[in-house]
């Protein structure tokens, strides 16, 4: 521990200090989560709700304070320890716990400051009450900083504790910095965590500043922590919580959503925001894991989730962390393409669950709720991932414009995974194409043939592809150059032809007669049994309700799986369809799992069904507020929250890019007042601003958007629309 630094008189910190010393400050209106009292079964829950996280590194909310029941633990994105379906998230020296009890009633109060990023606590310990705030610094990332108003003098105790499930830990001392070593096992993992820590004493306040190195390929070296770390304890407390002050208020200048008329929504949608600013790095390569920094559920594995939930919310308000996350499937583009040829097929095939090395790492079983082993088969059938990852890379160039990328890895992505589609593929005798054998996002049904979502995302991607080599060409190493388009060529249609008559030839359901896409094949046929009437209060675990067995047999969906088709790939679905699949398949559907409320939020929106719509949003957004599915405590549901972003941006406000521009087409559900998001369209922040008959754009510059079929160049001025009917018109 060294002596107090000079600080200067900062008046933040000032307040800080004097709060740390008389409390937790009084939660900002709409701005903060905030829990009273101490409540063991929440204590794990609340670990995750309180994580915070600098998109390289997430810290467990859990209390300074010390209770057997607590478990606390720091992870660093993409860092992976052991082998195969086992690989997990390597967990790195905590650093967030002082040396004192929590009382026999410990009176437990927190605040969660959502626009500053800052975690209050206040708890009663059996020396008194500490005081603490803390922060993942998100100006400099991979720093924690903690300050804490001591009960009494502080009892020795380390300063950094080693993570209870690692073994291959080291530590030591350099001056007065302390240093631990993580180091990842098995699966020729080669990387690590290292922390290294120092503590100011101010008498009876208390400052830890931590930085945190991880590296997948090879053990950071502790002296470069060691250096970093005095750098920052150098720079002190007070400019460094400025600075990621500073670093906040810039995310939430481009990413807010201000809803006025609905508090509990407000929060919960900051609430989703927040936790998906603080989880995915904007540099180098982000894999973001399904609970993202604040937990170490399914393993830190990476799913469909981050593609298709996680990445939109990004790539239309901060693209570096949406371009770091398409460098994560970029960079393990050799082992998909492995993992084909494997199966004898062309192109690239993503895992289902992906962690470090890109090789599938799903589990081949696990113990349901009831305890019961159960085989899990979406590593081998659940295949729809390879298009959301060209959708996802797609998604980015539709916002971002960066011809750069869509031109070059872009393309790539989406090339090798139309070929991988191509070679899936099979045509019958009558000419017809068919995807055979696969799980789609309704997991209760498995394997089924047809499955309409995964065949309009491989028709989609297939399309797209064309397209994309249409306009930028084959890359360099194509074999035969430009030659192999073939257009025009009868006999050899060459390799976009092959494409595009796949695309046209693959069923997809449709029944013209009812306007509604059958799931897979053979899914009218199931049992007729409508989840809402046997369980009016969703979500509910449908197969273990009504066993797997009857579920299987059934019409009864796990999550959204044809209407994630009209929320991904609209333009690739039937004119008019939305309505009459989302009053087939919303009874229908348990929302077994977490991504499926903020789908039909967003859909109910369009489909201007406030009520529903405005229901399941606020499912959506109470998912982890109140544990709804009771998996919370193994982190937040990151896909729940990029489906409250895409409810109210694709849903709500009606945002959407195409063929270069932003389409807006609002939907204001009559209880809110209005509606305001931020987003970054090809470059430029813009402001849409929403009334009942009022519309308002405000963007930095020049900004091309779309509104009831009118071009429209605004930015930098403001522009205003009224609405007349259902139209909108330029306020002259
Ligand atoms: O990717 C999801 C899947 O759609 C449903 N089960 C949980 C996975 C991880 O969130």
């Amino acid at each position: 521990m060294v002596g107090p630094r000079p600080e200067r008189a900062d008046p933040l910190i000032r307040d800080l200090v004097a709060a740390t010393s008389s409390g937790v400050p009084e939660p900002e209106p709409g701005w903060a989560v905030e829990r009273h009292g101490f409540d063991l079964d929440r204590l794990r829950v609340n670990g995750a709700v309180f994580a915070v996280a600098d998109g390289r590194i997430g810290i467990s909310g859990a209390s300074l304070a010390s209770h057997p029941e607590l478990r606390r633990w720091v992870l660093a994105n993409g860092i992976y320890t052991g082998s195969g379906a086992e690989t997990r998230l390597l967990g790195g020296p905590v650093a967030a716990q002082l040396p004192f009890a929590m009382a026999s009633e410990p009176g437990l109060r927190r605040v969660l400051d959502l626009r500053s990023g800052l975690l209050w606590e206040e708890v009663l310990t059996t020396d008194g009450p500490l005081t603490s705030v803390r922060f993942a610094s998100l100006a400099q990332p991979g720093t924690l900083v903690l300050r804490a108003r001591l009960p009494g003098p502080c009892p020795s105790g380390p300063r950094l504790v080693g993570p209870d499930d690692e073994t291959d830990l080291r530590g030591g001392e350099v001056g007065d910095t302390v240093w631990m070593a993580v180091a990842a096992t098995g699966d020729g993992a080669a990387g690590g965590i290292v922390a290294a820590a120092v503590d100011i004493d101010h008498g009876d306040t208390l400052d830890r500043i931590v930085v945190y190195r991880a590296d997948p390929d090879s053990r950071p070296d502790p002296a470069e922590a060691a250096a970093a770390v005095r750098a920052a304890s150098d720079t002190g407390f007070d400019q460094l919580l400025a600075g990621h002050r500073r670093a906040w208020a810039r995310r939430w200048h481009d990413a807010d959503i201000v809803i006025e008329g609905d508090d509990e929504l407000q929060i919960g949608v900051r609430f989703a925001l927040f936790h998906l600013m603080a989880s995915v790095a904007d540099d180098g390569e982000a894999a973001v894991g399904a609970r993202g920094l604040s937990g170490p559920g399914y393993r830190g594995h990476v799913f469909w989730d981050a593609d298709t939930f996680v990445l939109p919310f990004l790539a239309a308000t901060h693209p570096e962390a949406a371009r770091a996350m398409i460098a994560y499937r970029l960079n393990r583009l050799q082992p998909a393409l492995d993992a084909a040829r494997r199966l004898g097929r062309a192109g690239a095939r993503f895992p289902w669950e992906s962690a470090g090395s890109g090789r599938d790492v799903t589990p081949l079983s696990a113990r349901n709720r009831t305890g019961q082993l159960v085989p899990i088969r979406t590593g081998q059938l659940e295949e729809h991932i390879v298009a959301e990852v060209a959708w996802a890379a797609s998604c980015y160039t539709d916002w971002t414009g960066d011809e750069a990328f869509a031109g070059g890895p872009g393309r790539d992505l989406l090339v090798s995974t139309a070929r991988y589609w191509a070679s899936r593929i099979r045509y019958d005798e009558g000419g017809l194409a068919h995807i055979y054998g696969v799980i789609g996002p309704d997991e209760y049904h498995e394997p089924v043939d047809d499955n309409a979502f995964t065949n309009l995302m491989a028709r989609w991607n297939l399309r797209r592809a064309a397209a994309a080599v249409d306009v930028y060409g084959w890359a360099d190493d194509h074999p035969g150059g430009r030659s192999e388009q073939g257009e025009g060529d009868e006999d050899s249609p060459g390799e976009l032809g092959r494409w595009r008559a796949l695309a046209e030839a693959l069923v997809d359901g449709y029944d013209p007669d009812t306007a509604i896409y059958e799931q897979f094949a053979g899914f009218h046929q199931l049992e007729p049994l409508l989840i809402s009437e046997v369980a009016p209060r969703r979500p509910i675990a449908a197969d273990l309700l009504l066993g797997a067995e009857r579920v299987s047999r059934a019409q009864v969906l796990k999550q959204a799986d044809v209407l994630m088709a009209h929320l991904l790939i609209p333009d690739e679905m039937e004119p008019d369809s939305l309505g009459p699949n989302l009053r087939h398949y919303e009874p229908r559907t348990a929302h077994g799992s977490s991504l499926s409320p903020g789908v039909h939020a967003a859909l109910l929106a369009r489909d201007r069904h406030y009520g529903p719509a405005l229901d399941s949003l606020r499912l959506a957004a109470r998912m982890d507020l109140d544990d709804l599915t009771g998996t919370t405590s193994g982190g937040l549901h990151l896909a729940t929250m990029g489906s409250l972003w895409q409810a109210v941006a694709f849903g709500f406000a009606g945002l959407r890019p195409r063929q270069g521009r932003l389409g807006i087409d609002p939907r204001l559900p009559p209880s809110w007042g209005s509606l305001e998001i931020r987003v970054r369209f090809r470059g430029q922040r813009l402001v849409v601003t929403v009334g009942h008959d009022w519309l308002q754009l405000t963007a930095d510059g020049p900004t091309p958007v779309e509104i009831d079929d009118v071009a429209y160049e605004i930015g930098p001025h403001t522009l205003e629309l009224t609405r007349r009917g259902r139209h909108w018109r330029i306020d002259r």
